[in-house]
């Protein structure tokens, strides 16, 4: 069923999950249009989970600029925010809802640089899909969304909060609203925190983590961050941590994670904002994680091997 929406969606960048959330506003009639986040060239078309072809059609035009009833969408990696938000920054108006979705944290603090002002939503998913060629992505792995104001939106913003869980809710379903969504942050941290980097240093997809092999990096990890939740003010228990992890590699078994492909394509992973995030923390109160930082410290060197 279909809702009336005011506005338009301006989805920013060819990325995976940004060709998801572009195709299901098509079948859903939302008017939306997709904007490259720099030269690259666009998704044309998607492979749904259940094995449909969708042609982009990208129902409108790149937004001149954006009203307080429109949605501006960043499904970019941390490190990408902050210059994307400075290229649409003389678009929007003071009221136009932003919503990042991203791996890892840090992304708010650096679109709140550009956007003082506007209601910002965070979200994060589980779904995985991969994109096979410039032109064409496919939805690989079912998964879950979680979306919620950001802790330092300073007005009323309950019609915009509205909006936003509708388009997302047909845009990439399932999707519970949060209302600490700071503490389901870190929960996705610890997921990505495990199957990420463990994925992409052994060339494997999520399912194979299903194994003996990995059971105790896999307790150890999920025990390091839940410490330095703990010392961040998040309330996070490793056991909560670790049946999280292990839902998701059975969910997405068959997937490759985002941090696996870019390995695998010589493109920057989100290192920086997963593991990274959880060491530059656990330094600033105190706390060792060893093997966060390893890790973190074996990414940073296969990326440094880029030729
Ligand atoms: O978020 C993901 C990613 O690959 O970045 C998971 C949930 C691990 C799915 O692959």
């Amino acid at each position: 069923m279909s809702f009336p929406l005011q506005g338009r969606i301006q989805i920013v960048g060819s990325g995976a999950i940004g060709s998801i959330i572009a195709a299901n506003a098509q079948r859903h009639d939302i008017a939306y249009s997709l904007a490259p986040r720099t030269r690259d060239q666009l998704t044309q078309r998607l492979i749904t989970y259940s094995g449909q072809s969708v042609l982009l059609n990208h129902n409108l035009p790149v937004a001149e600029r954006l009203q307080d009833s429109d949605l501006l969408i960043f499904p970019l990696k941390a490190h990408q925010l902050q210059s994307a938000a400075q290229q649409w920054q003389q678009r929007v108006s003071p009221d136009t809802p932003v919503l990042l979705l991203h791996n890892g944290m840090g992304g708010l603090e650096s679109v709140r640089e550009v956007f003082k002002k506007q209601p910002i939503y965070l979200a994060t998913t589980s779904h995985g899909a991969i994109k096979l060629n410039p032109h064409e992505v496919k939805h690989t792995g079912f998964g879950r969304t979680m979306v919620g104001e950001a802790p330092d939106n300073y007005r009323d913003n309950s019609a915009q909060s509205e909006m936003v869980m509708k388009v997302l809710s047909r845009c990439l379903q399932p999707v519970t609203w949060q209302q600490d969504i700071v503490r389901a942050l870190w929960l996705k941290l610890a997921i990505n925190a495990v199957i990420n980097p463990l994925t992409a240093i052994n060339d494997i997809p999520n399912g194979k983590l299903d194994s003996a092999e990995f059971k105790d990096q896999i307790g150890t990890i999920c025990e390091e961050v839940a410490q330095v939740a703990c010392a961040c003010g998040i309330q996070a228990e490793a056991t909560e941590l670790q049946k999280n992890v292990q839902q998701v590699i059975i969910n997405t078994a068959e997937n490759y994670s985002s941090m696996h492909q870019d390995l695998a394509r010589h493109r920057p992973t989100e290192n920086e904002a997963i593991n990274g995030f959880v060491v530059r923390q656990a330094e600033k109160k105190g706390i060792d994680v060893p093997v966060n930082a390893f890790l973190y410290n074996k990414i940073t060197e296969l990326e440094a091997d880029y030729s």
